[in-house]
């Protein structure tokens, strides 16, 4: 492709398209997400994020990835909704840990009108008060679902595609890609900003690769994040004895992301805690400027905050601010 329109926001992108930049010679590949990132952000700054499994185990759903699924026998403590408090304080240790952006995670397949839902609009309403940016993920969601969290403080839904509408029955049978699709709907109806990317990984091919990143790229807006995920292989899922995937797969799926969707937050997501410093900072050149920090993600361990806290010193990264209060800080000066 034409050097010229590199940088170009579209969301016309065809499998050809995507297909050359994803074969571009590896560090032309890099020097040119390189540019794009730097006509977008702050090349020096990374999103840090902190996860949270609010409610674990014991899900319905049977994703072939997941030590959550109740189906496999995996080494999962089970935990029914975790309590506001609870939940309040972990965020606020997040916050002072230097994450801006806190997501909650649970094991649903989709939202039910309860009790248990009550409590995690209060649980919204508490830690978007603390002026982080708050994410959710908690299954499917109707509209009206996606409102009342929208009207308690949520900045974000996430809702992975995971891989392409193709692969994507080879993975999870329980439910289909279009309903995928109707919750990510759903979110951007009322104004919530999507955080939805995939895993690689899972025995897919190449094209399911391409295939995931044009649905992405394809959307109008794009998701305002978009995680690459690389798969935890987790004893005791279908997946348990999938090989890692390698750095350079990393590298160009994040390129190619940040290439395809130039405003999103691309973030390099699970998996983190299999590459070293050097891998990493590949990927940070790539595009990718956004993170989940903290000793865990939802339920397998993630890299250590000291060894975040070198790399961020090594490479001279510094932790975005929060959106809403960059918003204050605004407005107040
Ligand atoms: N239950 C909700 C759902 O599936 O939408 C929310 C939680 S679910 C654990 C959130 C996402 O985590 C999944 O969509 C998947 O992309 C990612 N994930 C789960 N297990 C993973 C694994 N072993 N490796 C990489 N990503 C994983
Ligand atoms: C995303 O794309 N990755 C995160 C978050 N969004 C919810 C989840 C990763 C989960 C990895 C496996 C685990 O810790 O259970
Ligand atoms: Fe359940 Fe989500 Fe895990 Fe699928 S990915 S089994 S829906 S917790």
């Amino acid at each position: 492709m034409e050097e010229t329109s590199l940088g170009t926001l579209r969301h016309d992108w065809t499998i050809s398209e995507i297909e050359a930049i994803y074969h571009t010679p590896l560090l032309e590949l890099i020097y040119q997400a390189a540019g794009v990132h730097r006509q977008y952000h702050k090349a020096n700054e990374v999103q840090v994020c902190t996860l949270l499994s609010i409610k674990t185990g014991g899900c319905p759903e049977d994703c072939a990835y997941c030590p959550q699924a109740a189906r496999y026998h995996t080494n999962i403590k089970v935990q029914r909704l975790m309590d506001v408090e609870q939940v309040v304080a972990a965020a606020q240790a997040a916050k002072e840990a230097g994450s801006t952006r806190f997501c909650m995670g649970a094991a649903w397949r989709e939202v039910r009108d309860n009790r248990d839902f009550d409590k995690v609009l209060e649980m919204i309403r508490q830690v978007s008060n603390m002026g982080l940016e708050v994410c959710c993920t908690l299954g499917m969601i109707t509209e009206e679902q996606a409102r009342k969290m929208k009207e308690a403080g949520l900045y974000a839904y996430n809702h992975n595609l995971d891989t392409s509408e193709d692969y994507y029955g080879e993975i999870i049978t329980t439910r289909q890609y279009a309903d995928r699709l109707q919750t990510l709907e759903n979110v951007r109806k009322v104004g919530l900003t999507v955080c939805c990317g995939g895993i690689i990984g899972m025995g897919e091919k190449e094209k399911d690769r391409l295939e995931l990143l044009q649905t992405l790229a394809t959307m109008k807006p794009h998701p305002e994040s978009v995680p690459i995920n690389a798969l935890v292989a987790v004893e005791g899922t279908p997946l348990q004895d999938q090989k890692p995937v390698s750095v350079w797969e990393m590298v160009r799926m994040i390129a190619t992301a940040r290439i395809l969707m130039p405003r999103s937050f691309v973030r390099l997501s699970a998996g983190r805690i299999n590459f070293s410093i050097v891998e990493q900072a590949l990927c940070f050149l790539a595009g990718a400027n956004s993170i989940f920090a903290g000793e865990k993600l939802l339920t397998t361990p993630n890299n250590l905050p000291q060894t975040d806290l070198e790399m961020f010193e090594l490479l001279g990264l510094t932790p975005r601010l929060a959106y809403q209060t960059e918003l204050s800080l605004t407005s107040s000066s």
